[in-house]
């Protein structure tokens, strides 16, 4: 018999939208004019994000998922780790891989996977629990950046945070949040961070401008979710899609253009957007890495670096930092 999973939810049911309109409000009013990427992912947004992952110049999805099998028994005994919380889990399908290692070493009691997305946790929750007879199942429903101080304790503790996601956060942003991290960590947790590294131009760019233009739709898909949560009267199709390397900072910077001037109201958030011609607006920055590094801001956080994997191309590194 499978325990059922245990949920918390630790997001107040308006939290979306309040958080949203600060958010437009702050982001929209600052140059250059942004919108924090985390509001990406509504259901039509993971869906998109999902076929990402499924293209073929989408290489950080593959890359990682090949560390993972490599090393994943390498991972779960070089952790000891007796609890695994993954951060910004989705559906969880790449835990899969590490719970499924942590099952043949039998050291695993809990797994705890945090999600905003409520629906798509409970139903990977339940899958899990489903899979693994005995294996603790607590699912919270919360936001990475926020609710660190709630992450359920005991045992020891490995934290997964993959996916690139942290090359989202700006380098203030990512010492705030390893910092916060590494404060609710006791010694002996650890932290199993995944980042993509620096590569040519050429590359990087194909992955965030795919030929089929999936991910042209999940950015402008931004607009939508304003639209829809703040009742704004943005029109999508009025602004393009401008993706490009920023060499010194070495990150992708994926904007929205403004093709002709005009005027946006945002009710829910009390402001109201004249955009020049040529205005754009960031959604997102994808952040790449070098292994030194990922290992300086990890030990600037008060994390050591125990373990660095990297697939065969070099593309993606999975990072196994101890407190
Ligand atoms: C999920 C944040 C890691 O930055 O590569 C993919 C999101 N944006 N294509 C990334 C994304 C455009 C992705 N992360």
């Amino acid at each position: 018999m499978s325990e059922s999973p245990r949920v918390c939810v630790l997001l107040e049911p308006d939290w979306a939208s309040d958080s949203l309109a600060a958010d437009v409000r702050r982001g929209l009013s600052t140059y250059p004019r942004t919108l924090p990427p985390r509001w990406l992912y509504d259901d039509r947004g993971s869906a998109l994000f999902d076929e990402i992952t499924r293209l073929p110049e989408y290489y950080p999805f593959t890359a990682e998922r090949s560390i993972l099998e490599t090393h994943a028994d390498e991972i779960a005994a070089a952790s000891g780790a007796t609890s695994l919380v993954e951060l910004g889990s989705g559906t969880s399908e790449k835990s899969r891989i590490l719970l499924d290692a942590f099952t043949r070493t039998g050291q695993l009691e809990r797994f705890a996977p945090v999600d905003v997305a409520e629906g798509t946790l409970r139903q990977a929750a339940d899958e899990i629990a489903a899979r693994h007879p005995g294996l603790e199942v607590v699912a919270v429903v919360g936001d990475f950046t926020l609710h660190l101080a709630h992450l359920p304790e005991g045992g020891r503790r490995m934290v997964a945070f993959l996916g690139g996601t942290i090359g989202n956060l700006y380098r203030e942003e990512r010492a705030a949040f390893l910092g916060a991290l590494a404060d609710q960590l006791q010694p002996g947790d650890s932290l199993l961070l995944g980042t993509d590294l620096v590569k040519s131009a050429d590359r990087l760019i194909a992955a965030y401008d795919d030929s089929q233009g999936v991910t042209e739709e999940f950015i402008r898909n931004s607009l939508v979710v304003v639209n829809r949560e703040l009742g704004a009267d943005f029109d999508p199709e009025a602004f393009s899609y401008v993706p490009f390397w920023d060499p010194h900072m070495e990150r992708m910077d994926l904007r929205l253009r403004a093709e002709v001037p005009q005027r946006i109201t945002i009710p829910g958030a009390d402001v109201v957007l004249d955009l020049a011609m040529g205005e754009e607006i960031r959604i997102e920055i994808s952040t790449k890495f070098r292994v030194s590094r990922i290992a300086a801001e990890l030990e600037a956080a008060g994390l050591d670096v125990a373990r660095v994997w990297t697939d065969e191309a070099g593309d993606f590194a999975l990072t196994l930092a101890v407190k």
